[in-house]
Formats: structure tokens, sequence, C-alpha cells
């Protein structure tokens, strides 16, 4: 019997909207992974809507960490998403080697922006320090309008010329360690999918389905949660970016057929089951 995996997720605790942390958690326990929750700010919604209570909670984290460390709590993987405070950077920078040994996967997703625009709220000057950050990271997670931002590139909708698509991946390609997984690219308007770069051997693989026309709040995070699983699980990469890009269309096309406030986020909860049995396919 294999060890069980613990993973940390790094994330905001938006309390209603279905993204980071509550979407993160369920989809990473169904990969069966011990997952464990360093949140970095909590809020009553995610910034998309109105009125949101905003707690930021950056002098928690370096506390938590050590007693982790002191506990003895080891992590397979970190798992970065939505930071509280550009402050942040600089002090996950010093809380990893208490979360992190030598083996430990550090995935980052530089959560800042989608349609071109840096979120509400956003310190304009997190692109400059996320392009730091992702020093860290044996994997990055960037959309198109973060991987523009953090290459200083304008921001175009797509389609995206495949040339365009390969000259972004390039300059992502010093940014992270392992692999660069670029979502959100359009090669024409009927398609959508993920562009994957080995950082080392700068070969690039991609991964495309039908488009559901449609941007919904937290998708990038199902996305990345139920990616990161997969590959947790020992799915290899190419295989891993496809039952999510599959989970996150499914997701999509269920909410959109549920007419509901797509601010509130996907219905991710009714395919757990799918997702589930996707990676025990794929696992065999
Ligand atoms: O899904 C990305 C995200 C995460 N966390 C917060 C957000 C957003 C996107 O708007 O507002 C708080």
């Amino acid at each position: 019997m294999q060890k069980q995996k613990r993973v940390i997720a790094v994330h905001d605790l938006s309390c209603a909207g279905r993204c980071s942390a509550t979407v993160a958690l369920p989809i990473l326990s169904c990969a069966g992974l011990e997952t464990s929750l360093l949140p970095t700010a909590l809020l009553s919604t995610h910034t998309a809507f109105p009125g949101v209570q905003f707690h930021d909670l950056t002098e928690t984290i370096l506390p938590t960490v050590r007693q982790w460390h002191d506990l003895g709590f080891e992590a397979d993987a970190v798992y970065i998403g939505y930071l509280g405070s550009l402050e942040q950077t600089e002090l996950l920078r010093e809380a990893l080697p208490y979360m992190a040994g030598e083996q430990t996967r550090i995935y980052i997703d530089p959560v800042m922006g989608d349609g071109g625009k840096l979120y509400s709220g956003i310190d304009p000057a997190f692109p400059e320090k996320m392009r730091a950050f992702c020093g860290l990271g044996s994997v990055i997670l960037p959309n198109i309008t973060e991987a523009c931002l953090l290459c200083g590139v304008p921001y175009h909708e797509g389609p995206h010329e495949e040339k365009w698509v390969d000259e972004l991946l390039e300059r992502l390609r010093d940014l992270g360690q392992e692999q660069t997984i670029l979502t959100g690219v359009m090669p024409d308007e009927e398609h959508i999918g993920a562009a994957m770069m080995d950082c080392r051997t700068g070969k690039v693989e991609k991964v495309v389905l039908p488009r559901v026309p449609a941007s919904v709040c937290g998708t990038g995070d199902v996305f990345a949660s139920a990616l990161i699983g997969a590959q947790l699980s020992g799915v290899h990469t190419l295989e891993a970016v496809r039952i999510a890009e599959n989970f996150v269309a499914d997701c999509i096309r269920r909410s959109l057929a549920e007419e509901r406030d797509l601010r509130r986020g996907v219905n991710f909860e009714a395919g757990l089951g799918d997702y589930i049995a996707a990676l025990k396919n794929a696992r065999q």
C-alpha cells in the first residue's frame, strides 16, 4: 500500500462564491490526498462581488508553518494560489522551508487577473513581485492574462496564433523550474485548452477541447486543483491536463444549464464522481 500523500493548499478562504480554498480542498481530497490549508486571507466572498469583507492573514502564516514543522508535518506538495498581500510573496519564501523538503513539488498559480485585467483589489505591483516568486515553483500555472502580466506582453483576447503562444511560453520558460502550464489558450473560436512547456527541454505540448463560451469565477482553481490531484496520483502530465480540462468543461456546461449567477462559481460538486473515476482509470 502506497503512503498517502499530503498537500498544503496556500489559498484565501473566500467563504462564499466557490473559488480558491472551497474548491481546492474538496477536489484534492477526492484525489485521495491528505489536504491542509494555509489561509492567506479570509473574505466574505471572492472579489467579483460588491461589499467584500476582507481580513488579511499575513501575520498568521509564519507561526502556522513553524508549528507544523515542529510537529514534523511534511508535505509532498505545496499548491500556492491567491495571496492576501504583496508582502506574502516575501513571507512565503521564508515560510516554504518549514513546509517543503527537497522532494516537495511546489505548484504556483500566480492568481492575479483574467480577461486582460487585474482582479479587483490586486496591487498593480503584483506582477513584478510574482515574476520573481514564480522561480520557487516546480510547476507554474498562469492563465493568458497572468502570463502577459508576468512577461510584460500586451494581452489579447483569443483566438491566439500558435506563434504568439509559443513565444509567450518561451518568455515564461525561465520563470518556473520544471513545467509551465498555460491555460485559456484558444487556437480558434471553437476550441480552448492548455499549452505546456517542459522548462528544461523547451518541448511544448497542447491539449485543446471544444470551447464552452463562458468565463466563470473559480474555474482556474478547479483546473489547477484537478491537475495537481491527478499528477500527485501518478497520472502523467498530458493525461492530467486532459482530465482537468474535461472536468472544468463539464462544470461550466452544467452551471450554464442551471442558469444561476455565474459569480457563484461552477457546480463542480456534481462532477467529483466522474473525476474520481477518471483518476482511477488513468492510474491503471
Ligand atoms: O479564483 C481566483 C480568485 C481567488 N481568490 C479570490 C478571488 C479570485 C478571483 O476573483 O477574488 C479572493
